[in-house]
């Protein structure tokens, strides 16, 4: 957790499942004028659009249009050897302009040498890409970062203290040897994580005079979700990962945004959200654990302003979650919950999970048996898939075994 609750919004927290007032979900196949959806026509031709319409303008505001950049590439780090051999390392920086303003993205990419077109999973991290192995020949990102004694960060500049600190959340060596290619996106290149419309890439579309995105405009989820497709419009004009299989990976508030991104950009092959909770899976109007409210006041940039309306307001939403993942629909998708995150509602993440899956069933695809969460390390691995292990909120080798596992299981060639 990088931030802390600001007093008052955490005084309500729930966590008795017992106090879930009875609520009803918006109607995933019900159009907006009543029209009852019976097929993948309809549903992508109507329902579909109109659901990432209501995404857009009421939660995590609008991407602009003209944000489609193409950046100037600068190839860093052509073929750095990585891991005795076993994979070889990229390193690229795109570099956005537009307003007089720029923006540097950095990319740092394992691939398992010898191996064409590997399927590539593609995640964001917190504390930049040195963070994420040991690897030494890794750079360090220049953007600001909050900052954090214990990896060295005090002037909110990632420095060699930072470097490896994130290891545990990414088994690089364990992916490799999988298979499978890695991305790495430190997500304050793209947007830092604090309130300030000032910095990252909002500013590059500002009109004259404009300070901060408009009411529906996009907050810092829709910033991230952007600059993942930015990744991979990279990756796939790269001719060693031109027809690879995309996984796009995230955890916590990178979850809501791997989620996000996957409903946008179709290219995703496959979607992973870690411990996503409240504005990811878990289900709005539960409100057990963070809440909208709770979420808008602690993290006020995350989000369109618009969404700030429903604060305590769950039950007017035009949509919750499980549409969300509803729009990802053929592709594969798998959700992890943790025992102890119970800040992200493990149960309600379930829900969200399970709800979408007559979009699923419109593609004849197979979906959960049961609204009741499976049990701890009982993993799903039907179209939508779900595990809850022990534990608190984190990622760890349990969860990239069963993802790692799932993707092997829809991906194949
Ligand atoms: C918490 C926040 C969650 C989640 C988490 C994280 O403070 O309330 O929504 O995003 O941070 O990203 O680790």
């Amino acid at each position: 957790t990088i931030l802390i609750m600001k007093a008052g919004a955490q005084s309500k927290v729930n966590y008795d499942e017992s106090k879930v007032e009875p609520y009803t979900l918006p109607e995933l196949l019900r159009s907006a004028g009543g029209q009852e959806i019976k097929t993948v026509k309809e549903w992508e031709s109507i329902r579909r659009t109109e659901i990432v319409r209501l995404f857009e303008e009421e939660v995590y505001g609008k991407i602009p249009a003209e944000a489609q950049l193409k950046p100037t590439i600068e190839i860093l780090e052509k073929e750095g050897e990585a891991f005795h051999g076993k994979a070889v390392r990229q390193q690229i920086a795109l570099d956005f302009e537009r307003n007089g303003q720029s923006l540097r993205v950095h990319l740092l990419v394992y691939l398992p040498a010898g191996q064409d077109n590997p399927p590539v999973f593609v995640g964001y991290n917190f504390y930049g890409n040195a963070s994420i192995t040991e690897d030494e020949n890794i750079l360090l990102s220049p953007s600001w970062v909050p900052n954090k004694k214990e990896f060295g960060i005090t002037e909110n500049q990632i420095t060699d203290g930072a470097r490896g600190q994130r290891a545990h959340r990414w088994p690089v060596e364990k992916i490799i040897d999988a298979g499978f290619g890695l991305a790495a996106i430190y997500y304050g290149d793209v947007d830092p994580d604090r309130d300030d419309f000032s910095d990252g890439i909002h500013p590059l579309f500002y009109e004259e005079g404009q300070t901060k995105p408009g009411p529906s405009e996009w907050g810092a989820i829709s910033a991230w979700a952007w600059g993942a497709s930015r990744a991979l419009d990279y990756l796939k004009s790269e001719p060693a990962t031109a027809n690879s299989k995309y996984i796009l990976f995230g955890h916590s508030r990178l979850g809501k945004t791997s989620l996000w991104g996957g409903a946008l950009d179709k290219r995703w092959d496959l979607v992973i959200a870690n411990n996503s909770g409240c504005g990811g899976v878990a289900i709005s109007r539960r409100k057990i654990g963070e809440t909208v409210e709770a979420i808008n006041t602690s993290f006020p940039h995350w989000f369109a302003d618009r969404f700030k309306k429903y604060n305590d307001q769950e039950n007017k939403m035009p949509v919750d979650q499980h549409m969300l993942v509803a729009l990802i629909a053929p592709r594969p998708v798998y959700i992890s919950s943790a025992v102890e995150d119970r800040w992200a509602d493990p149960v309600g993440e379930y829900l969200g999970a399970y709800y979408a899956s007559p979009a699923y069933q419109l593609y004849g695809l197979e979906t959960p048996a049961s609204d009741q969460q499976p049990s701890v390390s009982k993993p799903i691995h039907t179209s939508i898939g779900y595990h809850l292990r022990p534990g608190g909120h984190d990622v760890t080798d349990y969860d990239w075994e069963q993802f790692i596992a799932f993707s092997r299981k829809h991906l194949k060639p």
